[in-house]
């Protein structure tokens, strides 16, 4: 996914049968009079395909700190209130441990302190609430797709799932993208926000910042990460608790 979609590689992957799109690595061009005309109907899908490819790989804008917001607001559960998470919070987190599992082959339990010694990424970016708000932040954190590589994710797993601290109709809020998210640059899990410490407002000890979508992706307060071939089996089934309940988009992109 790395090397850059020209459209002969695109006319390729169609030619090769189409389902490999973003897995394209042959190049070579079947001439038979089928191929031909598969090529020749594919021609304004592949604009189109070619232009949604690009976009999901491009990175969102970044701002200066003079263009950070005074006051980013707190949004949905501004505090989970469990007795397990209220013990969380008063030993500073550091009972806290982050698993990782699902479809890896290395399952990782991480304290705060680990993940804050792992590689960082600093990120000035403007968040976007479908209930009409927005608010520009500097976020810092791990890239997630450095954990992923060190839980080596097996070749069936297809969706990242973030299990949350919080209850919402009394079932944990979760969330999910896809592996192009989950190995976009620009995707995180801050433990920072502002030059502090994550506040329990914004999702302490740790919130993911995918920064290609909407708010309601933004999952805070990260207690899991679980790697999956399908979102079927897990609750409502549409991949995220705004999903199942109201219907919002899976992707619900920027
Ligand atoms: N665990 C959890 N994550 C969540 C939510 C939530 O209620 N619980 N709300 C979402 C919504 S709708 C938004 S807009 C953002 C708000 O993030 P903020 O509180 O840091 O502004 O978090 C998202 N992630
Ligand atoms: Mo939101």
């Amino acid at each position: 996914m790395s090397a850059p979609l020209t459209r002969r590689r695109l006319l390729g992957s169609l030619a090769a049968g189409g389902g490999g799109l973003l897995l394209a690595g042959c190049d070579k061009i079947d001439a038979s009079p089928s191929v031909q005309r598969i090529l020749g109907l594919a021609e304004p899908i592949n604009l189109h395909a070619q232009r949604l490819v690009s976009d999901r790989a491009a990175l969102a804008p970044e701002f200066s700190a003079s263009e950070m917001s005074p006051f980013f607001r707190t949004n949905g559960t501004s505090s989970p209130g469990t007795p397990d998470y209220t013990q969380l919070v008063a030993s500073n987190f550091s009972d806290w441990k982050l698993a990782v599992d699902g479809l890896v082959a290395t399952p990782l339990s991480l304290s705060l302190d680990a993940i804050r010694q792992l590689p960082r990424r600093t990120q000035i970016t403007r968040h976007d609430c479908v209930e009409g708000w927005s608010a520009i932040g500097q976020w810092t954190g791990l890239p997630l797709g450095m954990l992923l590589k060190q839980a080596r994710l097996r070749p069936s797993a297809r969706y990242i799932v973030f299990h949350c601290a919080d209850l919402f109709n009394g079932t944990p809020y979760y969330e999910s993208i896809d592996l192009i998210d989950a190995f976009h640059p620009q995707t995180i899990l801050a433990w920072g926000m502002n030059g502090h410490p994550l506040d329990v407002g914004h999702g302490a000890p740790l919130r993911l910042r995918v920064e290609r979508q909407l708010g309601y992706k933004q999952a805070k307060y990260v207690m899991r990460i679980e790697a999956v071939a399908s979102l079927a089996g897990i609750n409502g089934g549409k991949g995220g608790t705004w999903e199942d309940a109201i219907g919002y988009q899976w992707y619900a992109g920027v």
